[in-house]
C-alpha cells in the first residue's frame, strides 16, 4: 500500500499500464527506460536504507544532474524520506549550511562539491555517508553508480499521507534569509495538471529539455515532475548549460519542449546568423520564466524563430508556474492568464482588492503550493496565509484577464532567473581587506537582461589596476554562486579618511 505516494504516480503507474519499455531519459547518447529507472530507484532506497536513512529524513544532493540523481530522489520518495537537491556550486559555506540545516544523514558530492566538504575538520555530526557521483577523482569517496549497483533493490513503496513532505526546495526570503520551502508528495502529484498539461499540451511522445538545474524548483519539475509525470522523456545535460553546448544538444536530440530563462535566450540570439546556425526545428515550444521577459527581447526571438516564448510566472512557494500564455502566443509583454485550478488576487498596500489595470500586490493559491519553510515559523507565517501565499511580485490585470508583472514589493532581483541579494554581494565586497566601501548597481540592457555592476573604492594605497580586480573576482567567486558575482566591477583609489 503506497497511500498517497507520488512514487506510484511518477512511475509505478506506468509500469503497470504496460508502459515500461517507453524512454524515461536521455543522457549522453543514452536511453532509460522507465523499467530500468524502476529498478534503478529500488537499488537507490535500497542504499539509502541500508544507510539508515528513515521516513521524514532528508537527503541531500550536491551533484550535476543524471539518472543515478533521479533515481536517488526516486528512492528518497519510495522510502517516504526527503529530496534535497542544491546547488553544487554553492561556495564552501553554505555547503556547510545545506548540510547542517537539513540534518541528512546522506549526501551526495560531485568533483565540484566534494572539495569544500573535504577541507572541513569536523563533518556535520548528523552525516553518516558520503558518496560521490559524477565525471571526475572522487577523493576516495565511494561512487554513488558502483554502490547502486551491488545494492540489492528495495521495491517497497511506504505509504505516505498526501501532506507528507516529498522535498524541500531552497530560495531567498524577501531579507535574503535562505530557506528550504518544504513540498508534499500531494503538491507535486497535483502540479502536472494546471500548466504542462492544460498550456504546454504534454504528451508522453514529447521530449523535454531543461536548461534550469534539478537544484531549481523550475528544473526539478521541468526534468523530473513533468515528464514522468505524462510519461513523457526527458534529457539530462549534466553540465553546464552554455549557449553552443545546449543548442548542439538540441540539434541532435531534436527536443520538442525546450525550457530556458531570458538570459539564455538574449545569449542564443546574441550569437551571429541565430536563426541559420541552430537547428531548432524540432522544438514545439520554447517556455520561459525566472525573470523578466521583456517586449524587445519577446519580438527578437518571435522574428528569429518564428515563435514567442510561453511565458509564464511561478515561485518555489507554489512550486511551479501558475500564470502563463498560451502555445499560441500572447502579445509580447504579457504574462497570460491563471493556469486551471489556481485562484490569484492583487492587493494594495492596505490589503484592498485593487481594479482592473491598477497594479497590485499578488496573493496566490492552487494544488501544488508548499507547505512552508523548513524550521522558519515566522517566515511561514508572513508568507504562507490562510492557504494563500504571499508572492511580493506587483501584477495589474487587463479586462481579458491577463496579466503584466511590474516589479517586485521588496528589493529581491533575479539574474539568470535567480534570486540574488544585493546587500549579500555588498557585504561579501566589503569584507575583503582592500576594500573600503562598496556599491552594487543593477544595470538592465536593451533586452531587459539584469546584470551587477560593483563599484568598489580601495583602501588607501592598494593598487586600481587588473591584478586588484582579478583578486575581488576569485575572492567574490569563493563566496558567492555564480550569478551573484557581478560581471562588471569598478575599482576607485582610496583616500585618507
Ligand atoms: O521563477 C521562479 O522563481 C520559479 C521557481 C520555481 C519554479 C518555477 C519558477 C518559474
Amino acid at each position: 500500500m503506497s497511500g498517497a505516494n507520488v512514487f506510484t504516480f511518477l512511475l509505478t503507474r506506468h509500469l503497470e499500464a504496460g508502459r515500461g519499455d517507453r524512454p524515461a531519459y536521455r543522457q549522453s547518447g543514452r536511453t532509460y527506460t522507465y523499467a530500468e529507472l524502476e529498478r534503478l530507484s529500488a537499488r537507490a532506497a535500497g542504499l539509502l536504507h541500508e544507510a539508515g536513512v528513515r521516513r521524514g529524513e532528508r537527503v541531500l544532493c550536491l551533484a550535476g544532474d543524471s539518472v543515478e540523481i533521479i533515481a536517488l530522489v526516486l528512492g528518497a520518495f519510495r522510502l517516504g524520506a526527503v529530496a534535497v537537491v542544491a546547488n553544487q556550486l554553492s561556495p564552501a559555506s553554505k555547503l556547510r549550511f545545506l548540510c547542517e540545516d537539513t540534518a541528512a544523514p546522506v549526501v551526495v558530492v560531485s568533483s565540484v562539491s566534494a572539495p569544500a566538504l573535504a577541507s572541513w575538520a569536523e563533518r556535520p555530526a548528523s552525516l553518516r555517508s558520503l558518496w560521490f557521483q559524477g565525471e571526475g577523482e572522487t577523493g576516495g569517496l565511494p561512487r554513488l553508480e558502483e554502490a547502486m549497483a551491488v545494492m540489492p533493490p528495495r521495491a517497497a513503496v511506504e505509504a505516505v499521507e498526501r501532506t507528507h513532505p516529498a522535498c524541500w526546495q531552497y530560495t531567498h526570503g524577501a531579507d535574503g534569509t535562505e530557506l528550504a520551502v518544504v513540498h508534499a508528495h500531494g503538491g507535486l502529484a497535483a502540479a502536472v495538471e494546471p500548466f504542462a498539461r492544460a498550456k504546454l499540451h504534454l504528451r508522453e511522445d514529447d521530449l523535454v529539455f531543461s536548461i534550469a538545474k534539478l537544484y531549481f524548483g523550475y528544473g526539478f519539475a521541468n526534468s523530473l515532475v513533468f515528464p514522468l509525470a505524462a510519461g513523457a522523456c526527458a534529457l539530462l545535460h549534466p553540465g553546464r548549460s552554455d549557449v553552443l553546448t545546449v543548442m548542439e544538444l538540441v540539434r541532435r536530440e531534436r527536443p520538442t519542449l525546450f525550457f530556458g530563462v531570458p538570459t539564455f535566450y538574449a545569449g542564443i540570439l546574441k550569437v551571429p546568423s541565430a536563426a541559420q546556425r541552430f537547428d531548432v526545428s524540432s522544438v514545439r515550444a520554447f517556455i520561459s520564466a525566472g525573470e523578466a521577459l521583456s517586449v524587445p527581447l519577446a519580438r527578437k526571438f518571435q522574428e528569429t524563430f518564428g515563435m514567442l516564448p510561453v511565458n509564464g510566472l511561478g515561485s518555489t512557494e507554489m512550486f511551479h508556474i501558475y500564470i502563463a500564455t498560451e502555445l499560441d502566443g500572447a502579445p509580447a509583454g504579457s504574462l497570460g492568464t491563471v493556469t486551471p485550478g489556481h485562484e490569484v488576487r492583487l492587493l494594495s498596500a492596505q490589503g484592498q482588492l485593487v481594479a482592473e489595470g491598477e497594479v497590485g500586490e499578488l496573493w496566490a493559491k492552487g494544488p501544488h503550493l508548499g507547505v512552508g519553510y523548513a524550521h522558519h515559523p515566522e517566515h511561514t507565517r508572513r508568507v504562507f496565509v490562510d492557504g494563500w501565499v504571499r508572492t511580493g511580485d506587483l501584477l495589474s490585470r487587463d479586462a481579458g484577464g491577463a496579466y503584466t508583472f511590474h516589479g517586485r514589493t521588496d528589493d529581491l532581483l533575479k539574474v539568470a532567473g535567480q534570486k540574488t541579494v544585493v546587500s549579500e554581494v555588498e557585504q561579501c565586497l566589503r569584507s575583503h581587506e582592500s576594500v573600503q566601501e562598496a556599491q552594487v548597481q543593477v544595470v538592465v540592457d536593451e533586452d531587459g537582461i539584469r546584470d551587477l555592476l560593483a563599484k568598489v573604492r580601495l583602501r588607501e594605497g592598494v593598487p586600481t589596476g587588473n591584478a586588484t580586480v582579478r583578486t575581488l573576482r576569485t575572492f567574490m567567486r569563493e563566496r558567492l554562486l555564480p550569478h551573484c558575482c557581478p560581471s562588471k566591477i569598478e575599482v576607485l583609489a582610496g583616500s585618507a579618511a
